[in-house]
């Protein structure tokens, strides 16, 4: 099956995060399609895949044409169903059945935190006042997370990574950029997500990209951006230099030659990219990409 997610805004879409992780997190290839949200491309979107109206939408293509899934329970269903053995959701029935409760209720409910606090990669907030409705959300989050964990023993709610960690993942984000006090479980559990690789790939993707939409930041104080619990990484910045001092000459992720405005200074290796957003991309989390660190690790495969 050849499959295209459709996605917004990395460092805002919450539910883009989710289903493109449906895939990623499970080794599922697919291609990303980014289409900037509030613009004249989503709505082109809108009318090409009527009635699939939001992101994430997953295209599956079929003899006849693209089809579209919409909704990140239907992708999540539908991926599980052509991919039982891609682990989506937990092997065990009875362990299958809480995960896709918790899921569930992911979905429908949570209103409070879904909707003031926006999950905003990019900034980290001193000073936010909760309302009652959203600490109530909050409480329920950690209810949830420490039964299941410890009916699992973690690191993610039913073990090993399954969809219903992909579901709260952007909820977890929320708790770091709105600094919510929560107990010492859930506190672990926010850390498991955070060194989560697909979560760091989603997250580098975020860095990478430029746009900011104003109406996902709150007018309060930026706490400590550099302060966030993700995992150290290997050092990197933009190189300026020249595309021969690359150890490569074609992408690591695409297979197409390197560009003359893509290259990376990483750990005192010079590489080069296809294009922009995947050299900003390995920057911001150089140890994220699996290709790219094979590559460090052998150029002459290359
Ligand atoms: N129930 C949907 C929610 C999808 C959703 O709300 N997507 C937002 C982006 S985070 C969207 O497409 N917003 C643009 C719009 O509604 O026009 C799901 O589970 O995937």
């Amino acid at each position: 099956m050849a499959y295209t997610i459709l996605i917004g805004e990395y460092a805002y879409s919450s539910w883009s995060m989710r289903g493109w992780m449906m895939l990623d997190a499970f080794g599922i290839p697919a291609r990303t399609r980014y289409i900037p949200m509030y613009s004249e491309d989503f709505t082109a979107f809108q009318v090409e895949y009527a009635p699939a109206r939001q992101v994430a939408t997953l295209l599956i293509d079929e003899e006849s044409g693209p089809q579209a899934v919409w909704d990140s329970l239907a992708i999540a269903e539908t991926l599980h169903e052509a991919h039982p053995e891609a682990g989506i959701w937990p092997a065990d029935p009875i362990i299958r059945r809480a995960a896709r409760s918790m899921a569930a209720e992911m979905h429908s409910s949570f209103r409070a935190l879904r909707n003031r606090p926006n999950m905003n990669l990019r900034a980290r907030y001193e000073g936010f006042r909760a309302n009652d409705d959203e600490l109530a959300d909050v409480t329920r989050a950690e209810t949830l997370w420490e039964w299941a964990l410890e009916a699992s023993g973690g690191p993610y709610l039913c073990g090993d990574f399954s969809a219903v960690d992909a579901m709260y993942a952007p909820l977890v984000t929320r708790l770091v950029t709105y600094g919510f006090e929560i107990g010492p479980v859930a506190k672990r559990y926010v850390d498991a997500i955070y060194a989560h690789p697909s979560f760091r790939r989603w997250h580098a993707c975020a860095d990478a990209q430029a746009r900011v939409i104003k109406q996902y930041h709150l007018p309060l104080p930026d706490g400590d951006i550099t302060a966030l619990p993700r995992l150290p990484t290997l050092t990197a910045r933009h190189f300026e230099g020249d595309a021969g001092d690359a150890i490569n000459t074609t992408c690591p992720y695409s297979g197409e030659a390197i560009a003359a405005d893509s290259l990376a200074w990483i750990d005192g290796t010079v590489v080069g990219f296809c294009n922009p957003f995947c050299c900003a991309k390995s920057i911001a989390d150089p140890e994220a990409w699996p290709k790219l660190m094979a590559l460090l690790k052998e150029p002459s495969a290359a």
